[in-house]
């Protein structure tokens, strides 16, 4: 999993948490200057530092094709947000997979509509994402933000196996801008 969204680093940190690889006192001294826990992630805890947005599906296929050189598959999956997709870079790396038929990578796009200064819609309005990222070859689904949907959309996707798949995770109808 890739949170190329690392201003979400909390909600990392509770996963590492629940699984056992901080514990709580760790969580409780969050950027704090000795912390690992930085707002941020960073190495060594975290492989890939992402505070600089754009970088995420860029880091997922550089790892889904260096794994297949060496023969093995490494399915990534990647948490973008739909301020970050307003980076050029973003695209690029949406080409990238799709060129080389990524079927290893998901991306969650958490289109919440919202970004640091405002409404995304009129900051950049990125959408209709679906058709966006269907031009670019990529398969496309859409989700609300419940939990269990998005593992059932996850598991639609680990099923495609053609190429590169996206969830476009919706927080509610009214933002569904097409
Ligand atoms: C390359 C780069 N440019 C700008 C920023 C500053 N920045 C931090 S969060 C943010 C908004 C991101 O919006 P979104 O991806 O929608 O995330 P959300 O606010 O929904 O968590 C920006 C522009 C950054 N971290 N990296």
């Amino acid at each position: 999993m890739l949170l190329s969204k690392g201003h979400a680093a909390t909600a990392l940190y509770a996963v590492y948490a629940g699984i056992g690889i901080l514990d709580n006192t760790d969580v409780e001294n969050f950027c704090e200057p000795e912390s690992p826990l930085q707002s941020h992630p960073e190495p060594p805890l975290t492989l890939m530092p992402t505070g600089s947005l754009g970088n995420g599906i860029s880091i997922a296929n550089g790892v889904i094709l260096a794994s297949r050189i060496r023969g093995s598959t490494t399915r990534v999956a990647v948490v973008v947000g739909d301020g970050e997709i307003n980076e050029g870079s973003v695209w690029e790396a949406i080409a990238t997979a799709s060129h080389h038929k990524l079927w290893e990578i998901i991306v969650l796009v958490d289109a919440n509509g919202r970004q640091l200064s405002g409404p995304s819609s009129s900051i950049k309005n990125m959408e209709p994402l679906v058709d966006k990222f269907e031009a670019f070859g990529w398969r496309v689904l859409e989700t609300d933000n419940r939990l269990e949907d998005i593992v059932l959309a996850l598991k639609k996707c680990e099923d495609w196996g053609y190429g590169p798949s996206a969830i476009i995770v919706r927080w509610d109808s009214a933002n569904r801008e097409r």
